[in-house]
C-alpha cells in the first residue's frame, strides 16, 4: 500500500494518522501537489494529494478514510458506522476539513497571487472562518476526557488535530484563541500515530 503525499498537508496527514491508528503497514511517497504536479497527476488526475494506491487508487482523504474504516475498523471504526455517534463525528470532521480548506485558500492567495493583487479582506475572512470552526470544537473539549467524543479516539480527534496544526502553521494563535483544543492536540501528539507522522 502506497500513500502519496507529504504530511505537511493536513489531508495527507489525516490519512497517515488513520493508517497508523489501525496498525496498517504502508509506504509513503513524499510528493507535494504543487511542486510535484506531474507525478501526483499520475495517481490523481486532479493533481491533489493525498492518494492511496491499492489495486485501484483512492483519492480524497474522506473517501480514503472511509475505505480504511471498512477494511480495518472492525467493530470500532474511527468514524462509527451509524446513528448519532456517526453524525457527531462526521460533523466535527466536516468542520475541521472545511477549516483546512479555508486556511489553505488564505495561504494559496498569499503564495500564488502577485503582491499588488492580494486582497487582504479575503484572507482575513478565510482566517476568521478557520478560527470560528476551531472555536466551535474548542467549546466541545472536556479537559477531563482524553478525546473529543465517545471516550475513544475517533476521526473527530484526527481532523481536529490536523486543522489546529494547519492553523498554527499559517500564523493563527490557537494557544490564545482555542486553548482547550490546543491542549488536546498537545496530548494527542504524545500518541504514536500523531507523533510518528510529524512532518
Ligand atoms: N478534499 C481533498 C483536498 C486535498 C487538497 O486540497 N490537497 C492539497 C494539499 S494540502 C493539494 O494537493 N493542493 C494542490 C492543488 O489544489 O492544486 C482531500 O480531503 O483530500
Amino acid at each position: 500500500m502506497l500513500l502519496i503525499g507529504v504530511n505537511r498537508s493536513p489531508y495527507t496527514r489525516r490519512v497517515a494518522i488513520t493508517l497508523k491508528a489501525y496498525g496498517v503497514i504502508f509506504e509513503q511517497r513524499d510528493l507535494s501537489g504543487f511542486a510535484n504536479r506531474a507525478e501526483v497527476h499520475a495517481s490523481n488526475p486532479l493533481g491533489r494529494i493525498p492518494a492511496l494506491v491499492l489495486d485501484s487508487t483512492l483519492i480524497d482523504s474522506g473517501a480514503i478514510v472511509d475505505h480504511l474504516d471498512e477494511a480495518y475498523g472492525g467493530n470500532q471504526p474511527l468514524t462509527p458506522d451509524a446513528g448519532t455517534d456517526r453524525r457527531a463525528v462526521l460533523k466535527v470532521a466536516a468542520l475541521m476539513m472545511g477549516a483546512c480548506d479555508k486556511g489553505l485558500q488564505a495561504a494559496y492567495t498569499r503564495n500564488h497571487t502577485p503582491a499588488e493583487k492580494i486582497h487582504q479582506p479575503w484572507i482575513d475572512d478565510c482566517n476568521a472562518q478557520v478560527m470560528n470552526a476551531l472555536a466551535a470544537v474548542d467549546a466541545m473539549v472536556d479537559p477531563a476526557q482524553p478525546y473529543l467524543l465517545l471516550g475513544r479516539l475517533t476521526q473527530a480527534d484526527v481532523t481536529a488535530f490536523v486543522a489546529e496544526r494547519l492553523a498554527r502553521g499559517i500564523g493563527l494563535d490557537t494557544e490564545a484563541r482555542t486553548p482547550w483544543l490546543r491542549a488536546l492536540t498537545r496530548k494527542l501528539l504524545e500518541e504514536p500515530p500523531f507523533r510518528s507522522t510529524e512532518p
